[in-house]
């Protein structure tokens, strides 16, 4: 009898290993730990039987081929990791659809519609001021703007997907056709304490929240720090604190809003001069639109006011928005009926993060299974899902592809 949970277990340790030296796990995309990871993923992919393509976005696609004139089913998730990151977000949401395939071929089940196990190169948007690019170009919703973006070295996104073998000249043409798919079915650990509270395995999703994304610069001026006056200053960092402290009030303040700054610099960076410029990130996330760009609209106005009493130059753009997506009910609803004696995935829950799945629903119905996460913490090295957790979810999506497939013969 196959420990499915162990398979997945060992196949992530590998795949965990494609990361850039130091704590936990960081492969960006269009990088070699991206390559490592792809090479690793197409053996797996070809020893289950699934014809093998690498697109024009990046993504890897496995393909099960079903009878002549079926449609297709896509599953699977994003390859990329954050910086430090943990072994589980996003990969295992390719490898455990792919143990599923792999547990119905060892069963001799052939199913009568294709299936797609995707990889894509890039959902976190950590390299490049972007995100969910091999999900938008398959949806049809790729902004070719975003391949001139660049990342922290000053390589375009352009270029780096031209390194990578790439053309992403090309990425237009892979949009899917909707009549073509039956949906799209993302497995995901679930980044947050709730199925742990809960004392369930597994969960499957009722909504992906709304995320937006401000790229800020505040330009002041630098002297010397012992012999500048503290009047007339213009602190380019004690402006930048001020919105820190708005951003964590608005959060801390506006019902069903989480609102952080990631990311900040400061320049020059030394203990005896008076910082000059700043650059911070300002993330706003809701299951509801309004609150969420009211919140970013409510930020904008508070820097105008804070550029003036601060004597600094303030320059913000939002760089990246996303609605919030309710999953299709259908899709969840034999989703959640397909648990197995090790956990039902009955309980439905919103998703915090933020998905390829939320990109995927401008193309096809879509469903998402969450898989307990210990302690609810992700986007770490200490985030781990347990493989009797991972069995449990194998098992629920191979009993998931049978009951689509019993469905689709019934409706034929
Ligand atoms: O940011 C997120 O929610 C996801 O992990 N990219
Ligand atoms: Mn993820
Ligand atoms: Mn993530």
């Amino acid at each position: 009898m196959t420990d499915w949970g162990a398979r997945a277990e060992c196949l992530l340790s590998q795949v965990a290993a494609c990361s850039e030296p130091g704590p936990g796990v960081t492969r960006l995309p269009f990088t070699p730990e991206h390559r490592a990871a792809i090479d690793l993923l197409q053996t797996q992919m070809e020893e289950i039987g699934l014809t093998v393509t690498l697109d024009h976005a990046g993504t890897l696609i496995g393909r099960s081929e079903g009878p002549p004139g079926s449609r297709t089913l896509l599953m699977g998730s994003h390859q990329d990791s954050v910086r430090e990151g943990g072994a589980y977000d996003g990969i295992m949401g390719v490898v455990l659809p792919l143990l599923a395939l792999d547990k119905l071929r060892a069963e001799g089940i052939e199913l009568p519609f294709s299936v797609e196990v995707l990889a894509f190169a890039d959902e976190e948007g950590v390299r490049f001021p972007t995100a969910l690019v091999g999900s938008r170009a398959l949806a049809g919703t790729f902004d070719d703007a975003v391949l001139s973006m660049t990342d922290t070295q000053g390589v375009t996104l352009r270029e780096a997907m031209a390194c990578f073998g790439l053309n992403p000249e090309q990425i237009r043409t892979l949009s899917r056709n909707p009549e073509d798919l039956l949906g799209f079915v993302e497995t995901h650990i679930e980044q947050g304490p709730v199925l742990e509270r809960e004392e369930r395995p597994l969960g499957v999703v009722s909504a992906i929240c709304g995320i937006e994304r401000h790229q800020i610069e505040i330009t002041g001026e630098t002297g010397h720090a012992g012999t500048l006056p503290m009047s007339g200053r213009r602190d380019a960092l004690v402006a930048a604190a001020a919105i820190v402290a708005e951003v964590d009030r608005m959060g801390q303040s506006t019902p069903n809003l989480r609102a952080t700054v990631g990311a900040l610099t400061v320049e020059p960076n030394v203990v005896n001069a008076v910082p000059r410029r700043v650059t911070l990130t300002a993330e706003f996330r809701s299951p509801d639109d309004a609150t969420r760009s009211a919140a970013g609209d409510a930020l904008h106005h508070f820097m105008q006011n804070l550029a003036a009493d601060r004597k600094t130059a303030i320059n913000a753009e939002k760089t990246y928005a996303q609605m919030a997506q309710p999953c299709d009910a259908t899709l969840s609803a034999q989703l959640a009926g397909r648990g197995t004696d090790k956990g039902a995935c009955g309980l439905l829950l919103p998703s915090g993060a933020t998905h390829d799945a939320s990109a995927m629903a401008d193309l096809c119905p879509i469903a998402m299974l969450f898989v307990r996460c210990r302690d609810g913490v992700s986007h770490t090295p200490e985030e781990f899902a347990a493989k009797d957790d991972m069995g449990a979810a194998i098992d629920a999506l191979a009993s998931f592809l049978t009951a689509l497939a019993r469905k689709d013969s019934e409706n034929s």
